[in-house]
């Protein structure tokens, strides 16, 4: 499955063994900082000087002194900018290439798109990146770190996901436990907290009550000391609930049957590392992140607060935010000004209580608008060719998957950008 991506990641190692200095440009998510962690350690071990920035995305040209440039979950998108790097080039990504990259400067492009895999789903910039990993030596203890980006990009565990978790799992770097895919630690305070899923039990302490109360619990159990039977009690009420309050379907498999324990890292619950590491990287603390990552415990407690400081920030905005959605004809938006953040909320609106519409999120903020659209696999668009389209008109550019993107456009055309992305998501759903 991984082959032809192989290919071109032995290319992609051997300009990495010949270089004397390399500068890694990452995304700032959790698939960002996992991919840089991943890629930063396998450079170490060649005993190599590297440098690592983080990015929110690649709108100019990367300054860099050193002679090998790695673009990391980055850089398939924009040819334009990647052809004026004057480096050797890298680039390691997995989201859809766009046109044709006319420059002599790139050596390796690693992007499971350009080799059979749909980057969407089947593999994140992380498993890409440890695929580059393994081909620079044994690496193999990185594995878990990978599966920070395959959760955090909400990938599924099919086609690359599932070969690198499956060799995870024989090199005992990953353990596949039956239970529920949620953070541990007691029940109470991780149905409150939980964004993955959301249950919307934030502020509603009467409701989890009554929650608690029908399933015989209190509360103060440890969701891994949970009896089997429990669990399943458990994992039925949450669908419930999920499902009333307008819930995706495709997700209840990410979160019901099974649990990723990740056994090289400072954080075991696979899910915890990721919402961790992912709020690392909106609290513009990508370093925090990265150390964790690395295995570095000084930054474990730090990462946590962090953490804790998001989550409670994100069900805070998620409650205001919901009352001002509004609804086109094929799509619910929502516009926002000088919001805390835009993605975090529009996946959560779009994947648990809005789930049936290609969901827009505009925030403008420092005289910009930043869009943030998502939908899911039973919505038939592709919000990244909408994105592209749209803010194209409108004097902005976007781009991004098909199931989540992302446009930067003048603040004075939001009103003109919503209809035109509406008009296009109307024309592809009924095309489909
Ligand atoms: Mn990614």
């Amino acid at each position: 499955m991984l082959d032809l991506l192989r290919v071109e990641a032995t290319k992609a190692a051997e300009i990495i063994r010949k270089a004397e200095s390399i500068h890694i440009f990452t995304h700032y998510d959790a698939d960002g900082i996992s991919s840089g962690a991943i890629l930063a350690t396998a450079i170490d071990r060649l005993k190599k000087q590297f440098h690592v920035t983080f990015l929110k995305g690649l709108n100019s040209v990367p300054e860099s002194e050193a002679d090998l440039i790695i673009l990391s979950d980055m850089g398939s998108g924009y040819p334009d900018i990647v052809e004026k790097i004057d480096r050797n080039l890298v680039i390691i990504d997995h989201h859809t290439p766009v046109g044709r990259i006319e420059t002599d400067k790139i050596v390796a492009h690693v992007n499971p798109h350009l080799s059979g895999l749909n980057g969407t789903y089947e593999l994140s910039a992380s498993g890409a990146a440890f695929i580059v990993a393994d081909c620079l030596g044994s690496n193999d203890d990185l594995i878990g770190v990978a599966v920070a980006g395959i959760l955090g990009d909400k990938q599924k565990i099919i086609g690359g996901n599932a070969e690198i978790i499956r060799r995870g799992i024989e090199s005992n770097y990953i353990e596949l436990k039956k239970g529920l895919n949620i953070h541990s630690g007691k029940l109470r305070e991780v149905l409150t907290m939980s964004t993955e899923p959301f249950l919307d039990f934030y502020g509603k302490e009467e409701e989890l009550d009554k929650f608690l109360r029908d399933l015989g619990m209190s509360g103060e159990e440890d969701v891994d000391e949970l009896s089997e039977e429990e669990t399943r009690k458990l994992a039925n009420a949450i669908v419930i609930r999920l499902l009333r309050q307008g819930a995706y379907e495709g997700i209840i498999e990410e979160f019901v049957g099974k649990k990723f324990i990740l056994k090289n890292e400072l954080i075991k619950n696979a899910v915890t590392f990721t919402d961790v590491i992912n709020s690392c990287g909106r609290a513009a603390a990508c370093s925090v992140g990265f150390a964790i990552c690395v295995k570095d415990d000084k930054y474990l407690e730090k990462g946590y607060k962090i953490w804790r400081n998001f989550q409670i920030e994100l069900l805070e905005e998620i409650n205001k935010r919901r009352k001002e959605v509004k609804e086109g004809k094929c799509i619910r938006y929502i516009i926002m000004e000088n919001a805390p953040s835009t993605g975090p909320v529009a996946t959560v609106l779009s994947r648990y209580i809005f789930s049936d519409k290609p969901f827009i999120a505009v925030n403008v903020k420092n005289g910009t608008a930043k869009v943030s659209s998502r939908a899911n696999r039973r919505i038939k668009v592709d919000l990244g060719e909408v994105m592209r389209i749209a803010a194209g008109k409108v004097g902005g550019r976007g781009g991004g998957h098909s199931v989540a993107a992302g446009a930067v456009i003048p603040p004075e055309n939001v009103e003109d950008f919503i209809s035109e992305v509406d008009k296009i998501c109307c024309s592809m759903l009924n095309s489909s």
